[in-house]
């Protein structure tokens, strides 16, 4: 008996029974060990080394340790009780120059990593590719060159047939559009190029990668594997209802999200996202068949959710992600309070955005698989972490959740971003998502007071209170 067993049921928003209730995480942002066991360096690696590009020069050299600490972390997970554990796979332990066998050590990191989950009675949600590209396949060309599709679909193929018999969802590749416009449009992510022309042909190749890798994944896994895969969806509203104001927002909405789900879904490009780019490029990098390669049927979306976008007609500063959508567009800030990252806090916004997809794709099962909050937290002098804001910002995400699964969306579950404090991309160790505190110095960890708060939601099955 728990000592929720002994108290009144107060659970007002109560989820669907067989609710996915998780935590997330990724290879570079949590594991260390950079340099060891057969890994090379990834494009995050190089990045991280570049001076000017990543807060305090921060790297993933060490991150959370959680190469060295995986018991240790699943033992939180444990704690908290959630069902599902997502984490992403290194390419570069696996195969260090891109191409060629696997590297022994690295897969038996992930065949330990999810034997343990499975002991611990967690199911293991697999990304193949969360943002690290061995960096032998950057200086080859990278990801706006065709073969790199290519050459993921053959590492799609390795990890099927390594873990293919224990993992339950794979999801072939984490928020293309930042992998493609941050870090081949306005170079604020690893590879750091800045090139309208070149975020275009790497979205294009991420579309054929993820359909390459579905359609390899879909031939080597047992009936019952779940494929996915996530993407950012941007909540896009226009500031008014003016014509200018509106094409903005569905300028936003081209090059931001159906730049991926038209492809994915429909098999086709958006044909106001072809004549937008027009000055960029004609899209003449698309072979035959191309699209109907990454329109391999899949299981469901994963979608990660932070904030929402507002949009007016105007121009905005370059150099832009936006693929020359900037001429066009001016971002406005959204109202209200804001996380450590200047992030907007706007619940709606996911609310808004799963009523979209319930009409756009009906029948394309959801899972929010990112939705968190980094804010300044610490340690007190008792050792405690408390972190109020966080718990606001995760009770009215998942209200705005309970809503739209009440209005008809068909979400399955829901992964907190994230486990563990971590390396925040070019932001470095200067913003923390987790629900569990790490101290880098000494890599201890402590649940903060949302840790505690995440764990009685999912006893409870929903919010209470
Ligand atoms: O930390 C990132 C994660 O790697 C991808 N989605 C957004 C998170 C917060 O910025």
């Amino acid at each position: 008996m728990t000592a929720l067993d002994a108290c009144p049921d107060t659970t007002t928003h109560r989820f669907p029974e067989h609710f996915r209730w998780g935590t997330a995480t990724a290879a570079y942002q949590i594991e260390g060990a950079a340099a060891e066991d057969g890994r090379t360096p990834s494009i995050w690696d190089t990045f991280s080394r570049t001076p000017g590009k990543v807060c305090n020069g921060d790297t993933g050299d060490i991150a959370a340790d959680h190469y060295h600490r995986v018991s240790e972390d699943i033992a939180l997970m444990r704690q908290l009780g959630v069902t599902d554990y997502r984490f992403s796979i290194a390419w570069p332990r696996i195969q260090p120059t891109g191409r060629g066998p696997a590297v022994h050590k690295g897969l038996d990191f992930y065949r330990r990593l999810v034997d343990e989950l499975l002991e611990s009675g967690i199911r293991p949600v697999a990304t193949l590719y969360h943002w690290d590209l061995p960096q032998e396949l950057e200086d080859a060309g990278g990801w706006p060159q065709r073969e790199t599709a290519y050459r993921f679909g053959e590492y799609a193929g390795i990890m099927a047939e390594a873990l293919g018999d224990r993992v339950a969802t794979w999801t072939t590749l984490n928020e293309p559009w930042c992998a493609a416009f941050l870090g081949y449009g306005n170079g604020v992510h690893a590879p750091g190029r800045t090139s309208a022309l070149a975020a275009l042909r790497a979205a294009h190749h991420f579309n054929l990668a993820h359909g390459l890798a579905a359609r390899v994944l879909r031939g080597a896994l047992p009936p019952s594997a779940e494929i996915s895969l996530t993407l950012n969806l941007h909540t896009v509203r226009a500031h008014t209802d003016a014509p200018e104001d509106l094409d903005a927002a569905r300028r936003i909405d081209a090059v931001g999200n159906r730049i991926f789900l038209d492809p994915v879904f429909r098999g086709r490009l958006p044909e106001d996202l072809i004549h937008d780019t027009a000055p960029v490029t004609d899209w003449s990098f698309v072979e035959d068949g191309d699209l109907e390669t990454a329109s391999a049927p899949i299981d469901s979306l994963g979608i990660n959710y932070y904030s929402p976008t507002v949009v007016a007609a105007g121009t905005s500063e370059a150099p832009s992600p936006w693929a020359g959508a900037e001429q066009h567009v001016r971002f406005l800030p959204a109202p209200g309070p804001r996380t450590a990252m200047d992030w907007p806090v706007d619940a709606d916004g996911l609310h808004e955005l799963l009523i979209r997809l319930r009409d756009d794709l009906p029948g394309v099962p959801l899972v929010i698989t990112e939705n968190g909050a980094a804010y300044d937290d610490y340690a007190d002098p008792s050792g405690e972490v408390k972190d109020p804001e966080r718990v606001a910002y995760l009770r009215a995400h998942l209200a705005a959740l309970h809503r739209a699964i009440e209005d008809g969306a068909d979400v399955r579950g829901y992964f907190l971003w994230s486990l563990l404090d971590n390396f925040e991309w070019a932001y470095g160790y200067s913003k923390r998502f987790g629900i569990v505190h790490i101290d880098f110095a000494s890599q201890r960890r402590t649940f903060k007071d949302s840790a505690r708060w995440y764990a009685s939601v999912i006893e409870r099955g929903g919010l209470s209170g």
